[in-house]
Order: C-alpha cells, then sequence, then structure tokens
C-alpha cells in the first residue's frame, strides 16, 4: 500500500536522532527487527560566497562510502570499497582490489557519487549500501562503515555528513530508521577519513552504534587496516 506524503514525513520524522556513542536495536516502528534495509550518506559540496556575497560557487566533495566485515575471530573477512581504488597501492597494504558486493551479496553498494549535494541539503543519500541480514554468512560478526575524501577538503569543511538506516530502496525511502548527523566540526580540521558506524552481532539480533570518530588515513588502505584493528575485539 502506498502511504501518503503526511505519512511518509511522520515515519521519517519517528527516525531516532543517534549521538555519538550510542547503540541501538534494529527495529521498525511496529517493534519487529530489521531486516532488509539500507545504510545510506548525504554530504554537501563546499559552498563559498564571491563577489560579496552576491554569488557563490559549489565545490565538489568525492567522498567513498566503504565497509569492511570482520568475522567472529576479529579477522576482517570481506570488504566493499571503490573498483576504482588503485591496486598496486591496495597490494602494498596487504589488500585486494576494490568491489562493490560483500558476503554473498548481502550487502551491496550502489555506487559512486562524486559530488555531493551543490546547493545545500537535498535530503537524499549519495551513496548507499543495501543490506539483507538475512543473507549474511554467520561467520560475519561485524560490519563497520566509513567515508574517505578523494579530494583535499577535510571534515571541517564539508557542511554536513550523515549516515541512516532506512527501509525502502536507495530510491524511495519507507521507514528510516535512524540517522547520525556526523556535523562539521573544528576538531575535525585535516582529517579526510572518518568512521561512522557498525552493525554488530548481539545475541542473535543485530545491532547498530554511531561511532563517529575521524582519522589521520589519506588512503582508503589505511582505514581497512586501522578498522580492522581498532574494532577487532569491539
Ligand atoms: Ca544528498
Amino acid at each position: 500500500m502506498a502511504l501518503s506524503s503526511e505519512q511518509q514525513r511522520n515515519r521519517i520524522n519517528m527516525a531516532i536522532n543517534l549521538v555519538k556513542g550510542q547503540k541501538i536495536d534494529l527495529r521498525k516502528s511496529s517493534g519487529a527487527s530489521l531486516t532488509s534495509f539500507c545504510v545510506g550518506v548525504n554530504w554537501g559540496g563546499i559552498t563559498k560566497s564571491t563577489f560579496f556575497g552576491f554569488s557563490s560557487t559549489t565545490t565538489d566533495v568525492d567522498l567513498d562510502l566503504s565497509a569492511v566485515l570482520l568475522d567472529t575471530a576479529g579477522n576482517r573477512c570481506d570488504h566493499i570499497y571503490s573498483p576504482l581504488y588503485n591496486t598496486s597501492i591496495l597490494a602494498k597494504c596487504g589488500l585486494p582490489p576494490g568491489k562493490l558486493d560483500a558476503a554473498n551479496g548481502a550487502l551491496r553498494h550502489t555506487g559512486d557519487d562524486r559530488t555531493g549535494d551543490a546547493g545545500g541539503d537535498d535530503g537524499m543519500d549519495n551513496e548507499t549500501i543495501t543490506v539483507d541480514l538475512n543473507r549474511m554468512p554467520s561467520n560475519v560478526a561485524q560490519v563497520i562503515f566509513f567515508l574517505n575524501n578523494c579530494g583535499e577538503e577535510d571534515f571541517s569543511m564539508i557542511p554536513y555528513a550523515k549516515i541512516r538506516m532506512f527501509e525502502g530502496t536507495p530510491s524511495n525511502v519507507r521507514e528510516v530508521v535512524a540517522s547520525y548527523n556526523v556535523a562539521a566540526e573544528p576538531q575535525f580540521r585535516g582529517r579526510r577519513a572518518m568512521i561512522l558506524g557498525r552493525l554488530y552481532r548481539h545475541g542473535t539480533a543485530w545491532k547498530f552504534g554511531a561511532i563517529g570518530e575521524p582519522t589521520p588515513d589519506i588512503f582508503v588502505g589505511q582505514t581497512v587496516l586501522r578498522v580492522a584493528t581498532d574494532y577487532r575485539t569491539a
């Protein structure tokens, strides 16, 4: 049944706004477990006023949403990051080439966005990973999501970056379950990588934890290795 625009707004407004460090059960407003959903990231290009504020220009921001999967022993067992990353640099990090799906298709990335929103927040996600927990192999214990900037800007300059979990498809948001706003903060200066959050098994269920930690990495391979070490026993 199609929802009216008011019903859609109400459902989106019911979403949990996460704060750093918060952990939640993955449940819909009906109380049912959330098993098939999207993890989307929405960010803005950098708008600068020119000519005494009479006009403005937007600098594209090319963030990449990636994920590392850790198994029940804490070891890295799979990944999603762009196939466009330099394979020889990845190999020097001991890492395989990038790909856009993981865990036998339980996770799928919908593709690259190289600009961010121009002209303000459009409310739509720029990159999305679809998740089907029912297809997740039993050896996968955690999925950690992070962002890397391919450009020179740092996270103190990017006007907004948000991660959210929602039911529906990347182009049709039905119910936003939770969102986490990684605001532009002065302490993010010089940081071009950001650990967003993680899905993790808790008994027979899955939870999500908001992280929001910038890191000093300049290449995705550094973040992959960092995540696999830092969250190994998380
Ligand atoms: Ca957007």
